[in-house]
């Protein structure tokens, strides 16, 4: 199916050119699911992208996670993840002046020339955007920020109120940015936040698990289903893969799951 078919408002409203990306791997791939890579060896990383790869949308790295982590090698894995049609988002989430937030782009692990999205919190003020937007530019690349305007986990201070609309309104006009992350393990925090986002940018949820409840140390699962229909366009699953007997079965399940989903709330 097109992407214009398939995301609706969102697609003729988007302004960010990295979500019109998103937007086309996951209606080629039928997915929108975003594997948490939550894994410390590039072996295993690798392995894992092999098994899921043509089930998953997006591949989400912690880049300072990884035990034996090689630049080059590092390259040689990204390139292997485009082959399997995948946008790379190293979830860095990144918080400090626009300055350095464009400075911690490059460094040893140069995440602007490998990565299509990064995290980012909203707390030092808007022009962490234009940083890390700088930093792609920097290596003549564009990239989306997704800024947490939510978290999935327990006593966030995100939920204080006022905090969701401040970084809502602070980020919808910016064309840099993706879209916002929002609170998977609730399906009403989503659909809050989906109205006060409006279609112009993406959601995309951590805290999202077939089994649902208290995961380990303060993570809380919601239903993948329910995030989508909510107003999910991303379903950002780790353990939930990575963490069964099945990793590839289970990609396959959750990327159903979130595609019917999403073709149930006829894109929007
Ligand atoms: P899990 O194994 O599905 O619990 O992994 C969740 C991933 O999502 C993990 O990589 C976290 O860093 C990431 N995450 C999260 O869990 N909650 C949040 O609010 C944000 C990111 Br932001």
């Amino acid at each position: 199916m097109e992407a214009s078919e398939v995301w609706g408002p969102r697609w003729k409203m988007c302004d960010n050119s990295l979500a019109r990306r998103y937007m086309e791997v996951a209606s080629r791939k039928q997915s929108l699911v975003v594997l948490a890579a939550d894994l410390r060896t590039m072996g295993d990383l690798k392995s894992m992208i092999n098994l899921v790869g043509p089930h998953i949308a997006a591949l989400k790295t912690h880049v300072d996670l990884v035990d034996d982590w090689d630049a080059e090698e590092w390259g040689e894995l990204c390139h292997h993840a485009k082959k399997h049609d995948l946008l790379i988002f190293e979830d860095r989430k990144f918080a400090d002046i626009g300055k350095i937030s464009r400075g911690q782009m490059a460094g040893a692990y140069d995440i602007r020339s490998w990565s299509d999205i990064v995290t980012a919190h909203g707390i030092s003020g808007p022009d962490i955007v234009d940083g890390l937007c700088a930093g792609w530019s920097d290596v003549d690349r564009e990239g989306g920020v997704l800024l947490l305007a939510q978290m999935s986990s327990r006593g966030n201070l995100l939920e204080i109120p006022g905090y969701t609309d401040a970084m809502v309104a602070a980020g919808c006009s910016h064309s840099g940015v993706f879209g916002f992350i929002g609170n998977g393990s609730n399906s009403d925090d989503v659909a809050s936040l989906r109205s006060r986002v409006g279609d112009k940018k993406m959601i995309w949820t951590p805290g999202v698990n077939i089994a649902i409840g208290d995961g380990e140390m303060g993570q809380r699962y919601g239903d993948p289903r329910k995030a989508v229909l909510s107003g999910s366009d991303g379903i950002i699953v780790g353990s939930g893969i990575h963490g069964v007997n099945n990793p590839r079965g289970a990609a396959e399940e959750y990327a159903l799951v979130s595609w019917e989903a999403l073709l149930e709330r006829g894109g929007f």
